[in-house]
């Protein structure tokens, strides 16, 4: 009890640093948890991540949140209500965050250690999956590392958050009938029964089939799998691969994240009548980066056959760019 007390402490400590009428990066910075309280949230979290399976089940109400890459402001609007910020709303329905919640933006260390907390204090209504930014290379190559060094300098702090990443379930499946992954199907992995068969404790690799889940994008294109993807990792999954892996595993569509549109949604399969909603990408990050004018949303599932796109809407604060790598593509 006196722990829950504490991470709810943290939590809300999080969170108002980011309502006040004049805040200041500094000022959210001050906020974070401290390294050891960091430590124990990650001690904590990895303990229900390792717990849960590769594929979680979650039921309706939920939200599915796509990628939110340290946008930690604008993440915070899925929980708003008149009366400001209520994470409360997490025990009457539930929140499905698709990955890569670390890198590009400003407030990776705020962002998942809210998200963490979020985990702790709600577990079985909220929902981790890994992103392809989820891993070591990823973070060295972007922001994540360095905000660590920046903001727990002398610690492990970067080693200990990827020690977590490597715990983070892959997907999940709502009311049977909606499969979230971040990047989509892959090659030599046909069924749910063998993504649930796989060891995913452990960094994610270039290339292969665990891989692929976290960085392919779909392409109307083409049938069956490309290596066509300009990512350097990854595939393009076409529409027959589609339609045999919803109907082998009973599932009507697939939601996913990974790609930014300036719609802030993506039906990719849209001109092919009976796929049409086979496929949804989600982009929970209006003006990405800081830079691109493109629109964020969210999805909201209020029982299976019932689901709205709800805009997410940037909340502007005075920072820095803070964009100093401009390959936005990955
Ligand atoms: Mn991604």
């Amino acid at each position: 009890m006196e722990k829950t007390k504490n991470y709810k402490k943290l939590i809300n400590i999080l969170i108002s640093s980011t309502q006040k009428n004049k805040t200041s990066e500094q000022k959210v910075h001050q906020a974070l948890p401290n390294i050891k309280n960091a430590k124990l949230i990650c001690k904590q979290v990895k303990k229900l991540f390792s717990q849960e399976p590769n594929i979680v089940f979650v039921r309706t109400p939920t939200n599915v949140i796509g990628d939110s890459h340290g946008q930690f402001f604008d993440l915070l609007q899925v929980f708003k209500e008149e009366a400001g910020i209520n994470i409360e709303k997490c025990r009457n329905e539930s929140f499905i965050f698709l990955g890569d919640y670390v890198d590009r933006g400003n407030w990776s260390l705020q962002l998942i250690l809210f998200l963490f907390l979020l985990k702790i204090l709600y577990p079985t209504n909220v929902t981790l999956i890994r992103g392809n930014h989820e891993c070591r290379e990823t973070t060295m190559l972007y922001r994540f590392s360095k905000d660590c060094k920046k903001i727990y300098p002398n610690t492990n702090a970067w080693e200990m958050f990827l020690d977590v990443f490597n715990t983070l379930p892959i997907a999940c499946v709502i009311d049977s009938k909606y499969f979230c992954v971040h990047g989509g199907i892959s090659q030599g992995l046909n069924t749910i029964q063998s993504i649930r068969e796989l060891d995913r404790f452990k960094d994610i690799p270039k290339n292969g089939k665990f891989s692929e889940l976290f960085w392919n994008d779909p392409n109307s294109e083409i049938d069956y799998f490309s290596n066509l993807s300009p990512r350097g990792s990854g595939m393009h999954y076409g529409k027959k691969a589609v339609k045999e892996f919803l109907s082998n595993n009973r599932i009507e569509s697939i939601f996913r994240s990974h790609q930014k549109f300036e719609e802030g949604f993506n039906l990719p399969f849209e001109n092919i009548k009976e796929l049409k909603l086979s496929v949804l990408t989600i982009w929970s990050m209006p003006n990405y980066g800081y830079i691109n004018q493109n629109k964020g949303y969210y999805l909201k599932l209020s029982s299976d056959s019932d689901f709205n796109l709800k805009q997410l809407v940037e909340i502007k604060i005075s920072h820095d760019p803070g964009h100093e790598e401009n390959n936005l593509e990955n």
